[in-house]
């Protein structure tokens, strides 16, 4: 059976969960849409992020990659378009690390496409009612640094591999004084699970019409 290499990310920032971590690890394991399904939470640390991911990728040899992340401040499911080779980030990583305007590669290329079916996962996720939204890049933090790696490792491959943003959780969302309504509510754990299934079963019709 194939396998589909489902990465997350380790809390950070302020964040006490990263709704991306916790559903690789539930999915781990699992077969979906005949795909062994390997789950793995990664640091977040530009240093380590990149060497974790590869010795994963060279341990478990997937057929499609689907990188995934919190977006805190996002409403939608957010299909990554485009990976840079810019690390540019006014926060700090996990380990305290700063990086403003600086290639992740000097010697790589400005920037990767994903190479996943955005526009029909955009068409598959809004018929079952989620929110979602392509986007031209996944920023300049460790997301894009991740999405920006993978893709050099699976370029000429034809080996699948994209990034999504994840909404946050709705009980990450701050109480909201003045009983305003929150102008954000999240998405369940349960129904980013579902969401993302149904993008891994975007993800085998891919593989199996070709
Ligand atoms: N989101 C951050 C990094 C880790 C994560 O889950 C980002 O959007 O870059």
């Amino acid at each position: 059976m194939p396998t589909l290499l489902l990465t997350g990310f380790e809390p950070f920032l302020n964040h006490s969960v990263n709704p991306s971590g916790l559903l690789a690890e539930r999915l781990n394991g699992r077969t979906i849409a005949g795909f062994d399904v390997v789950g793995a939470i990664l640091p977040v640390g530009y240093d380590r992020t990149g060497p974790v991911f590869q010795e994963l990728f060279a341990r478990h040899q997937p057929q499609v990659v689907l990188l995934t992340g919190l977006a805190f401040d996002s409403t939608t499911i957010r299909l990554e378009r485009v990976a840079l080779n810019l690390d540019d980030a006014g926060h700090a990583d996990n380990r305290g690390q700063v990086r403003k305007a600086r290639p992740i590669n000097i010697a790589g290329p400005v920037g990767y496409w994903s190479t996943l079916p955005l526009e029909a996962i955009d068409i598959r996720l809004q018929a079952a009612g989620f929110p979602v939204s392509t986007s031209r890049d996944a920023g300049g933090y460790l997301c894009n640094h991740l999405f920006y790696r993978a893709r050099q490792l699976t370029e000429g491959t034809g080996i699948p591999c994209g990034f999504v943003h994840l909404p946050p959780l709705p009980e990450q969302i701050p109480a909201n004084p003045g009983n305003q309504p929150p102008p954000q509510r999240g998405l369940a754990a349960d129904r980013q699970e579902h969401a993302l299934s149904l993008i891994i079963q975007e993800l085998g019709e891919m593989l199996n019409s070709h």
